[in-house]
């Protein structure tokens, strides 16, 4: 079954919206296979952030995503992928739809609240930068389902 790493950035943990943003993933039907709340490195933050490296804003990106702790999350379902970035929007929430999590809870780029995975190759890169196998849990097999 396909899964998506979604992480909820400091500045949305600091404004308490990560329970509320983990809820509207799983309304929507996602199952959360793995979830915790976690305090970046400066040098996971720059590997996660790799393909930015040359880009002017780099250095604030990494400063900003370790500012404080996030809430990483794996998201299992049905084209998870790409419903959750529909479910996220555009990543300048200036541009995002209301009704998307960006939309409906940022105002800036670079403080966008949301991360999630953009393809499945980044998806289990990020899943496996992020989690470690014994932290993922396939529900079918915990003991009281
Ligand atoms: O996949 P996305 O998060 O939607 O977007 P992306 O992969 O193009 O960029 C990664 C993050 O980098 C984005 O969520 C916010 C940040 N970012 C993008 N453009 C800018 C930026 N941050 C700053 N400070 N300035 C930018 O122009």
């Amino acid at each position: 079954m396909e899964r998506s790493f979604v992480m909820v950035k400091p500045d949305g943990v600091k404004r308490g919206l990560a329970s509320s943003i983990m809820a509207r993933f799983e309304a929507k039907g996602y199952r959360i296979c793995g979830a915790k709340l976690m305090q970046m490195s400066e040098d996971l933050a720059k590997t996660h952030y790799a393909e930015h490296k040359e880009r002017p804003f780099f250095g604030e990106l990494v400063s900003f995503i370790t500012s404080g702790p996030v809430f990483a999350m794996v998201l299992e379902g049905e084209g998870v992928i790409e419903e959750a970035r529909k479910m996220i929007g555009k990543t300048d929430p200036k541009e995002a739809a209301p009704g998307t999590i960006r939309g409906d809870y940022a105002i800036l780029k670079s403080e966008n609240i949301i991360h999630g995975s953009d393809s499945p190759e980044s998806a289990e890169r990020e899943i496996s930068l992020f989690f470690s196998s014994e932290e993922i849990i396939e529900q079918s097999s915990a003991a009281n389902v």
